[in-house]
């Protein structure tokens, strides 16, 4: 049972420590700092983000109100707050190079349901890939808005195993649906996509069938803004983003453009269109993880996240098992467990995993034959471990480690022996902050 006591002195919040006024919460936030120190992260949508990002958004900014944009607010008290925002935007649109940045949107999910809001009227056919193929919820799912109040056409991967790049974005299926269907929005972008985006390739297709190219950058932004993917401006009418990915930021969302008409029309899907206040202590702590992307050391960082990425997957290959696209150009990975024990799905991978102390995510993969909630694969992504300070080196034992867990069959005894030397590979590599 959870502690759910206030210490007695909660009288005087201003001048108590966590620990003094709610000891229960207190208490599950230290565990929860010892489980990441003692596991390896290899979720690829998560990161560790520095103790100056979460200074920020721990910060009396929480306390107020500031609908609306810098100078147009509509609440007294905001000129502090005008200056956090104003350079926020700026180091936004430094970061990826483009003119205008709505830096509002509390996750990804408001980023692209605003994007929706701003550029297509209920019932409106736009292009994405579904979810099976390293799309997302908010990319015309059934069960999200995007496909319950648009119309969402898919496109491809390409399935010949025969060819260099099965597994790849399928170009002639994305020329071909934009033909049939005559989207008004191409999306590209994705959460379990291991390849890299051509944005130029997917503006030619755009601009043939006269369609608005937007891309979803969630996962990789950090790798834009660190040089180890190509950009998607000038190419792209509108960029979303989340914030705390390979960006290292607070969790949050971003949306970008070069564009003043489009970027009048996302600022009003934001606010008033989709949000009322924005997290002012999360746009805080955004402005500070930016001025953390802009600086030098961020590229190195960026370029050692795809090399430990491309070392676990040639270390995993080497043991015999099967990636989507048979590799990776970016920081994830997809496992497709069937081929090495068509007996283990994904959800019980994860789980022996977690026991073990590696840290994933389940995932489909192309050709599913199971459902989304046990299915066929794992994802896997370097981020946090890069932050960590693991090197391609270090990737042969992570890749070691998951193998005796995946074939383990789940043995109590085995995964407590992976545990221990988790335990001990996390002490080599403290949390940097
Ligand atoms: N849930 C995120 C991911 O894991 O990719 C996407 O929003």
């Amino acid at each position: 049972m959870p502690e759910t006591t206030l210490a007695p002195s909660d009288s005087d919040v201003s001048a108590a420590t966590l620990a003094d006024t709610d000891p229960a919460i207190a208490k599950l936030i230290a565990a929860e700092a010892q489980r990441q120190e003692h596991t390896l992260e290899l979720i690829a949508s998560e990161n560790h983000c520095s103790a100056a990002v979460m200074a920020a958004q721990g910060s009396c900014l929480t306390n107020k109100y500031c609908e609306g944009y810098p100078a147009k607010r509509y609440y007294s008290g905001c000129g502090f707050y005008d200056e956090v925002e104003s350079l926020a935007i700026e180091r936004a649109k430094q970061m990826f190079g483009c003119g205008f940045a709505n830096v509002q949107p509390h996750s990804g999910a408001n980023a692209n349901f605003a994007v929706q809001l701003a550029l297509l009227e209920p019932g409106a056919t736009f292009a994405a890939i579904q979810l099976s193929d390293g799309g997302h919820l908010t990319h015309g799912s059934p069960v999200n808005v995007s496909g319950k109040w648009l119309n969402p056409v898919t496109y491809k991967l390409v399935d010949d195993e025969s060819r260099d790049d099965w597994g790849h974005i399928d170009y002639d299926s994305v020329d071909a649906v934009c033909a049939e269907h005559k989207p008004k929005v191409l999306m590209c972008g994705y959460s379990a996509y291991p390849r890299t985006i051509d944005f130029a390739k997917f503006r030619a297709i755009a601009d043939k069938h006269g369609c608005l190219l937007w891309a979803d950058v969630a996962h990789i932004a950090g790798l834009i803004v660190g040089g180890a993917h190509p950009s998607p401006f000038p190419h792209c009418h509108i960029v979303s983003t989340t914030t705390h990915k390979t960006l290292r930021g607070p969790r949050g969302g971003l949306v970008l453009t070069n564009d003043e008409d489009l970027a009048k029309k996302i600022d009003r899907a934001v606010f008033p269109g989709s949000q009322g206040g924005p997290l002012m202590h999360v746009i805080a702590a955004k402005a500070v993880a930016f001025g953390e992307a802009l600086r030098p050391t961020f590229k190195t960082y960026a370029s050692e996240v795809v090399k430990n990425a491309q070392a676990l997957a040639s270390a995993l290959m080497g043991k015999g098992y099967k990636l989507s696209s048979n590799g990776t150009d970016n920081h994830l990975m997809v496992v497709d467990l069937r081929p090495t024990d068509p007996d283990l799905a994904g959800k019980e991978a994860a789980l022996w995993l977690e026991t073990a102390g590696i840290i994933t995510s389940m995932s489909t993969v192309p050709k599913e034959t199971r459902k989304p909630f046990n299915p066929s694969g794992l994802r896997l992504g370097t981020p946090a471990l890069t932050t960590r300070g693991l090197g391609a080196d270090d990737m042969n034992t992570v890749a070691e480690l998951i193998d005796r867990v995946l074939t383990s069959k789940g043995d109590q005894g085995k995964l407590d022996a992976v545990r221990s030397d988790v335990v001990e590979l996390c002490k080599k590599f403290p949390m940097p902050h």
